[in-house]
């Protein structure tokens, strides 16, 4: 246990965002550093806006004997490829699920690569840890994602909202949303503070003023 913790640490160090204000990622599921009981069944990958899964990589990482915090720094650790299906690549889609076979316990690390729709190359990697005494949930615990923000822009059909934390899954960030069709986009304009709720797909499934 001790040891696989510092092993996480130390991937998390390495590989964990530089800043969540333009990133690609709304959000991932396993959570990014979780520890978690049950192995989840599947991997779910959620971009800010639509993009293509191009490789996806999901790894058991095994300690080689001498793994240390420097050791994992190093990238000395040994990992062990998990078979995954292939149907979930070159979807367009923000939402991206992917079923995983049987985990057993250990420490994972997931490494993916997309296009985003303007063909930019996107990467990115998270882990997790599937622990006896994992406390994290290995899913998502709640079907929407509740949150405040500030209005930034309205452009059509899209608002762009700079907003706090949307439950335990979508970390502070800025991102364009589209309005949904029950909403008229007229009622808001920039600096409305605005309090909303998304789905899992980030659609807003509710807006308002407060
Ligand atoms: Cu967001």
């Amino acid at each position: 246990m001790k040891n696989s913790l510092v092993v996480l640490l130390a991937i998390l160090l390495t590989y964990t965002n530089l800043g969540h204000a333009h990133s690609p990622v709304g959000f991932v599921i396993p959570k990014d550093g979780s520890v978690i009981k049950d192995a989840p069944e599947k991997i779910e990958i959620v971009f800010t806006a639509p993009a293509k899964l191009i490789k996806l990589e999901l790894s058991r990482v095994t300690s080689n004997g001498k793994s240390t915090l420097i050791g994992g720094l190093l990238g000395s650790e040994v990992l062990e490829a998990i078979d995954l299906e292939k149907s979930h690549l070159m979807k367009e889609a923000k939402r991206h699920v992917i079923n995983t076979p049987m985990l057993d316990l250990g420490l994972y690390k997931t490494t993916w690569r997309a296009l985003s729709e303007d063909g930019h190359a996107i990467k990115g990697e998270f882990a997790f840890e599937i622990s006896a005494e994992g406390t994290d949930p290995s899913g998502a615990v709640a079907e929407f994602l509740e949150g405040e923000g500030e209005i930034k822009r309205v452009r059509g059909s899209k608002i762009t909202i700079k907003h706090g934390a949307l439950g335990d899954l979508m970390p502070a960030m800025t991102m364009e949303y589209e309005i949904p069709e029950t909403v008229t986009a007229i009622d808001f304009k920039r600096g409305d503070s605005v309090v909303f709720k998304i789905n899992k797909d980030l659609d807003i499934v509710s807006i308002k003023t407060k």
